[in-house]
């Protein structure tokens, strides 16, 4: 990414949002990169450089932020997540379409030229293969966050080829970080487990012992972000969302894992409808394309995470 481009941050409270915020302000200075949430920030966020209020749904607001600030890339990352989606599903299609629509519309009307949208492992569904699922393969999902990420995908990729927008976009797997709880996904249990763990070395999980799900740690998740926006733009052969992974493991996997550093931690399971959502996702997911096209590793195994964790949590 050229350091004359002025990027907007939308989301930037949320758990990728904050993070992601922090390692583009180090990478590219704090006044080149604009953070905006619907939510007030905290005083770390807020002594952190710019700041905007913003409701994605509000495309005039979204629009003269644009102009002030002359943006040229965008991370679009406010959406609903898929247990509170199924919820609301009215609401979460509203939001997650209708924001994804007004970055990608504005940004055409304004000059914008670079997108980032996180997809997900939801937009698979009851049909696709289940075990290192590719990148193409039958996705029908049925859940109303995955219906809206599976459109998304689409959009962007329309968005890109008629409108000649530099979309791109990671289908994320379950992210796991200690800095920012998540808002309502049905990957939350790979977080919560931690702080039960340190708090009351027991934790009951809403999905069954051997529910697998594709995981990623968090400081892996935002190197492919930063690295996905780096490649030139001739080498990205995607333009819905690439296949992006790292780490697959169950409930009882990771409590394992948890019990070689704190033995005397204990697990049950008292599944929810959460249990449904997760077994319609992969189990595992192919990232050849991703591996191909941009040089894609991830860094942390379960081990690894776990013990990082543990440690920054107990700080
Ligand atoms: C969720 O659980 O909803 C998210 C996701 C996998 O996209 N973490």
């Amino acid at each position: 990414m050229p350091h004359t481009d002025m990027i907007l941050v939308i989301g930037a409270n949320g758990q990728i949002g904050s993070e992601l915020l922090a390692a583009l302000r180090n990478e590219y200075g704090i006044d080149k990169v604009i953070a905006s949430d619907i939510r007030t920030p905290g005083k770390e966020l807020n002594d952190s450089g710019p700041f905007e209020l913003l409701d994605v749904l509000d495309k005039s607001a979204l629009e003269r932020i644009i102009r002030r600030y002359r943006i040229t890339t965008i991370y679009h990352l406010a959406a609903m997540l898929s247990a509170i989606a199924e919820n609301k599903p009215l609401s979460g299609w509203h939001l997650n379409m209708g924001g994804l629509l007004n970055v990608l519309q504005s940004s055409v009307d304004l000059g914008v030229s670079r997108v980032f949208w996180p997809s997900s492992i939801a937009a698979f569904g009851l049909h696709s293969p289940r075990q290192n699922t590719d990148q193409w393969v039958v996705m029908d999902p049925n859940t109303v966050y995955g219906i809206s990420k599976l459109a998304g995908e689409g959009w962007c990729n329309y968005y890109f080829e008629k409108k000649n927008l530099d979309v791109r976009s990671l289908r994320f797997p379950g992210l796991i970080s200690y800095k920012t709880l998540p808002g309502g996904g049905t990957t939350d249990y790979a977080i919560d487990i931690f702080y039960h763990a340190l708090k009351s070395k027991h934790y009951t999980c809403f999905l069954r012992a051997d529910t697998r799900l594709p995981m990623m740690y968090m400081p892996d998740a935002i190197r492919g972000t930063l690295e996905l926006m780096q490649t030139p733009a001739g080498k990205i052969n995607i333009r819905t969302s690439y296949n992006f992974s790292a780490i697959n493991f169950t409930p009882e996997e990771i409590a394992s894992s948890i019990k070689k550093v704190i033995p005397g931690f204990s697990i049950d399971y008292k599944p929810d409808f959460r249990q449904a959502i997760a077994e319609s996702w992969p189990e595992s997911m192919n990232d050849t394309q991703a591996r191909a096209d941009w040089n894609w590793h991830s860094e942390y195994d379960l081990d690894a995470m776990v013990k990082d964790m543990l440690q920054h949590i107990e700080r």
